[in-house]
This record gives structure tokens, sequence and C-alpha cells, in this order.
């Protein structure tokens, strides 16, 4: 009997006959189990039967895969429709686009932020799958969960080719020996239909696959070429025009295929048990879950287990008893009794975890904990110092806010916490603006008060040179920003390593892809100055590209900052004059304190301004406007632009209403006006 390949429709019956044990018989078009998680053994070219074991999966029924690409190329749209058409949902059951975005901070900015696991059916197999970001800011999440699959489905977007993160993810993959499948998605896009441009990308995926070393096998990868969005792919690169004009097979069976083919885990059933730590989940009745791969032995509930962790840089080993175990379906976690070798699933019972920690038997030992690439930069947490501090949300203490980051820290292998020589002061390091300002807004939102200093790369010191990290940018942008651009990044020390104009299609302007080598200094804070120079059109994608010697200095912004020198609610009228010397951030009516930055100076010096003053009221009546009282226009500052606008003397105060800048030293006669640099 040939293995089992995709789902149809169809019927069958199953019995329950001893216990734990099913009897199903089911006509073989119909190759859905009868009930879920019962397997069946094919035996003849129309009916089928099994009697296995209810509630477990052997590894041989397994298949653990990680979806991985570069940020936008169609992750989770994928992993949509492969739960869709595995019929994870009922009939009745209404399903958002892109649902395994499900943090609030996803949805909006409609990008994913932590690898997430869901499962399905193909027939009697069950397929773990791990959604990943696709930022190079997350890449910490996908190198995290790279332990638990066998197998990786990268996806390439067939206009913008393998790009940064693709090259990163798929380094990670080939390192753990994945095997991979390459899906050529979006061949939708006008670009792409009727050019060579699916062919180039495969060509350049297949060279990237040289060029990081992958083996012979892992070369001779299987290509599926999809268009995600619309649920169909085909294997069969001649049969694209035919799906494009509506016809072909229109689901993504050729990929149902290629994941069945991915091998299954070889998790050894009958040794001590072991699973490595990929994620601490948490549930408000279990507490803190560990989500790991059963990489030997089974799991059971109520079994005495150890977990190996570390505690000040040493091992230590804790006893604790498994109170409940959970097992994905679909997008669900629901309780099991058991979690056999090879499976994904959740483990409550033990209140002190970390990811990269190991659970075994008790005889079993620890595994090879989860290594991640170092941060290369660094961000300054602070309790709130403004004399307004715990008006809009919870002022928190250092010890509540070194707990927070400490807590985060567990829960993101990316982030490191260190103490500073200020008890109320932290470093958090990381990975990149995003990921920071990711966690500043949720802990916003979780009505914390705090303040945040400018990031900052971290420096290296080799043989007495000062080394820093650089980063090779890919923009692709329309070819008459590309002055203004090249400008923008060699005065950031950025060297222009690639100029390549871009096939037009149709009546479409020109664009170029430009390549720069740029210490990752000189990247910060340009990404709204590179937005608003392509007006929105420009992407922009970076990889790290090691440490260099350190370049010098270079310059972050040429302007100064307006500076409330008092306390008080800001008038119109004070204001029209302040703008004449640069550029507002708030209007009338604000409260501001003393040492608040309440615009940027058109000049390089910073300006103490006095923003409240009240008109004075005379007896004299005068007839139509002032003149006077209209502002010219304000400029928003989110924690985004802020985070990228802040000097090093300068603190963010981040409230779960606002967000303010501020001077380190609020009091006017206590700090400098003139920039140290
Ligand atoms: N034209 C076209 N667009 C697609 C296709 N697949 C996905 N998209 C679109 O691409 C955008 C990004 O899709 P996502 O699924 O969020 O991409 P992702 O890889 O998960 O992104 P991150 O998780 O943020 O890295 C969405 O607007 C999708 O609708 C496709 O096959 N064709
Ligand atoms: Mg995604």
């Amino acid at each position: 009997m040939p293995p089992l390949k995709c789902p149809e429709p169809g019927f069958g019956v199953g019995l329950r006959l001893l216990g734990d044990y099913y009897f199903n018989i089911a006509l073989i078009s119909d190759i859905r189990p009868v009930r879920e998680r019962t397997r069946m053994v094919h035996i003849g070219p129309s009916w089928g039967f099994s009697l296995e074991k209810f509630g477990t999966y052997m590894s041989k029924n397994l298949r653990n895969i990680c979806i991985i690409a570069h940020v936008d190329h169609g992750k989770t749209t994928l992993v949509d429709y492969l739960l869709r058409q595995a019929g994870t949902f009922q009939a009745h059951e209404t399903v958002a686009e892109r649902m395994m975005d499900s943090d609030s901070q996803e949805r909006e900015r409609g990008i994913t932020i932590s690898a997430k696991n869901a499962s399905f059916m193909l027939g009697d197999v069950k397929v773990n799958v791990v959604d990943t970001p696709g930022h190079a800011d997350f890449g910490g999440e996908v190198e995290r969960i790279m332990d638990m699959v066998d197998g990786a489905i990268l996806l390439v977007d067939a206009v913008e080719g393998p790009l940064p993160q693709t090259r990163f993810v798929l380094q990670k993959a080939i390192a753990k020996n994945l095997k991979i499948v390459l899906c050529i998605n979006k061949v939708d896009r006008p670009e792409a239909i009727g050019s060579n441009m699916v062919q180039e990308c495969v060509d350049k995926a297949f060279d990237l696959f040289v060029e990081l070393g992958a083996s012979d096998e892992q070369c001779d990868f299987p290509i599926i070429y999809a268009c995600a969005r619309q649920g169909w792919c085909t294997a069969d690169a001649d049969a694209i025009p035919t799906y494009l004009n509506g016809g072909g097979e229109r689901n993504l069976k050729a990929l149902f295929n290629a994941i069945l083919d991915v091998p299954a885990p070889t998790a050894d059933e009958a040794a001590e048990l072991q699973l490595l730590v990929s994620n601490i989940a948490y549930s408000d009745y279990l507490g803190n879950l560990a989500l790991g791969r059963v990489a030997a032995g089974t799991v059971r509930r109520g079994q005495e287990l150890l977990r190996h962790g570390m505690a000040d840089g040493k091992p230590v080993t804790q006893k604790f008893q498994v109170l409940r175990l959970l097992s994905y379906q679909g997008m669900k976690q629901v309780e099991v009794d058991q979690i056999p070798a090879g499976d994904i699933g959740l483990i409550a019972g033990c209140e002190t975890l970390e990811i990269g920690d190991t659970i075994s038997g008790l005889g079993g030992a620890a595994l090879k904990r989860i290594t991640v690439e170092e941060p290369t930069m660094r961000m300054i947490f602070s309790i709130n110092t403004t004399p307004n501090s715990g008006r809009e949300g919870k002022a928190i203490q250092s010890r509540e806010l070194r707990q927070r980051l400490a807590n985060e820290c567990r829960a993101n292998v990316a982030l490191r916490l260190e103490d500073t020589d200020q008890p109320d002061q932290f470093y958090l390091l990381g990975r990149g603006e995003l990921q920071f300002g990711i966690l500043i807004e949720k802990m916003r939102r979780e009505g914390l008060e705090f303040m945040v200093g400018r990031p900052n790369v971290l420096l290296k010191k080799e043989d007495g040179v000062t080394l820093e990290p650089f980063e090779r940018v890919i923009l692709d942008l329309p070819e008459a920003n590309a002055g203004e651009v090249t400008r923008m990044y060699q005065q950031r020390k950025g060297v222009l390593a690639a100029y390549e104009a871009m096939t037009l299609v149709g009546n479409e302007e020109q664009r170029v892809r430009l390549v720069f080598d740029i210490p990752t200094r000189g990247l910060l804070g340009t990404n709204s100055m590179y937005k608003t120079a392509t007006r929105g059109s420009g992407l922009i994608s970076s990889e790290a590209a090691g440490y260099k010697p350190h370049t010098g200095s270079i310059m972050h912004r040429l302007t100064g900052s307006l500076i409330a020198d008092r306390s008080g609610s800001t008038t119109e009228y004070a204001l029209a004059s302040v703008q004449e010397r640069g550029v507002l951030f708030i209007g009338d009516g604000v409260e501001v304190y003393e040492g608040m930055i309440i615009g940027e100076c058109a000049k390089e010096n910073d300006l103490n301004v006095n923003p409240v003053r009240p008109k004075k009221l005379t007896n004299v009546r005068s007839t139509g406007s002032d003149g006077l009282t209209n502002l010219y226009g304000i400029k928003k500052m989110s924690l985004e632009k802020c985070i990228e606008w802040i000097d090093d003397d300068e603190w963010i105060e981040v409230t779960p209403k606002s967000v303010r800048l501020r001077k380190k030293i609020l009091a006017q006669n206590m700090r400098g006006l003139r920039k140290d640099d």
C-alpha cells in the first residue's frame, strides 16, 4: 500500500474495542481519520483499519516542520491555508486572515513577532508546524525553534528573491541539518508573470544553498511554486500559467506531499525522557508551561521529572511533578495524558523555567542548551523620575522594573539583562530598535511608567582595537530617490557595494536595488528619514555583517532640542513664538515640566524656551485675529520616532497615555546648553 498522501472528503467508521484501543474501517478515498488522533493502516486499495493506542502518535506518524523566510514573504498566510485545507476548522468556524498573528501588536503592525506552534492532520500523520517571524530583530525566535523540527519550508518571494533574512534563516536550517523544501511564493505578482523571475529566484536560492555550505542532499531540495494568498501551489513550473488563468488543482496538495516526505522524528521511544524547552507559555490556571519537542521517551501526566537549568552560571536540577500535559490540535492546546517521543507539547508543573532548560526523567541528562547569536545593541531602561511620575500609570520601583525585564529575557532568548552602576537603571541587550520598541509598547500596555534612553551598539575590543558591528543593507527604491538616499547613507559611513536596476513592469517607475555596508551605528535612527526620502515606497532589509574596526564619530542629528524652562500648561500664544525656533512636538494646553523637550530646534544647539507664557490681557479690543496665535503644525512623535530621534543626554518617558521626551538633567541651570558632540 503506498503511503497515504493528501486527505480528501469521504467517510469511515470507528469501533471502540478495549479501553484505549480503537478499530477503524474507512473507505480509502476517505483518508481522514475516523476520529481525531487515531491512526490507520491501509491494507487494500479501498479499505483500511487501525488498531493502535488512542491519544498517541508513534514518531513515524509525526512530522515537525517550520516555515522560514524573509519578512513579508508570506509565511503566516501560507500557514492559514495549510490549516484550512487540512480540515483543521469546522465548517461553522470563522477564521481570521493571518490567524497565527494573534498578538495585538502583531495584528496592528501586520508582522509576526514571535514563533508559534499549531498542528494539522494529513491522513494519519500529525504535522506540527511552527510559523516564524521574518524580521531580523526577531531572528532569535527562529533560532530557538530549530531544535523542535526536522524540516523547513523556505519561502522566497518570486519577485524579491532571497533577501538578508532568507540567508540568516537558511543558514540556521542548514546547520541543524533540516530537510528543506523551497517554496517560491507570490508567483501571482505582476512583475513575476511572463518574466523569468521565478526561475532566477530558484537559481539564486540554489546559489545561496551552495554558498552556505549545504550538503549535496540538502541542495537536492524539492521546489514548489505557490500563491499562498490564493491557497494553491504546484510542483510543476510549466503549470504556473494555467494556475494563473484560474485552472489547475487549486490546493496545497503538492506542499502537503512535500511535508510528508520530510523525515519523521527519530526519537527513541524506549529511552529516558528528554525534552529541550524551546519556549515558555503561560496559563492563568497552570502557570508556566514548558514548550518543546520530546527528544526521547514519553512524558506522562503525574510523572516525576527533573528540570536541568542554570542559576548564576552553574547547572542546577530541580524535581517536579507533571500536573498537566497539553498538545496542539490545530491552533488550540488540548489536554492529553501523554506526549510521545517526537511530538511537540506543553508540560505544566514546573514554575521555574528558562528557554534552553532540559526536562528529563529522573535518571536523564541535560541536552545542549539553545545558543543564539549575540546581541548587538543595548538600551537603557530606568524608573520614571519625572516630576509627574505615577499620574498616568503605575510608576514601578527599580526592583519591579528589573523583575519585569528579567521575565522578558526568560521568555526571549535574544534578550539579555545587565545591571548598570545606577541601582534604578538597567541595560537590555538585544538585536534592534524594533525589538526594543515592541517590548516598550508591551510594557506600556501593561500600565507601566518608565523611561528609556537612546539605543547604542555594543562595541568589542580585540588586540587593543575597538570594533563595532556592521550591517549589509539592501534597499529597493525608486531610481529618482537613489541620489538622496545614497548621500544619506554615505554621510553615515555607508559604502555603496552594489547598484542594480530592477526589471520594469508596464509603466511603473524605474526602481533600483542599492546595497550598502554600513556601521550599525550609522543605520540607527535612519528608518523614517529613508521612508520620507522615498515617499514611503522604499523597502529596506539588513543583515549583520560582523564586527569591523570602529569608524569614528558618526553624526546622529544636526538639530538641538527646544526645552521647556518651567512647568505649566502650554499656551498657543507662547508656542507661536517658540515655533519660530524650530518644529513643535506638542500643541497648546499640554502640561509640561522643566527639562521636557517640546520640539526640535532648527539649530544644532539646545534652547530653553517658555512655552507656558500667557497672553497679556488688555482692555483694548482688537478686531479679527491678531495673527500671532496660529501654530504652523505639530510633528507627532510616535514611540518609534522618539527612539530614532533622541540623543544620549535625553530620555523617553513612557506612560500608558503618553510618550514624552525630556533631558536627562531636568534643571536648566545644571545642564550645559551646548550638546557634547
Ligand atoms: N501577491 C501575493 N501576496 C501574498 C501572497 N502570500 C502572501 N501575500 C501577502 O504578503 C503580505 C505578507 O504576508 P504574511 O503572511 O504576513 O508574511 P509573513 O512572511 O508571515 O511576514 P512576517 O511574519 O512579518 O515575516 C500580506 O499582505 C499577504 O497578503 C501571494 O502568494 N501573493
Ligand atoms: Mg508572519
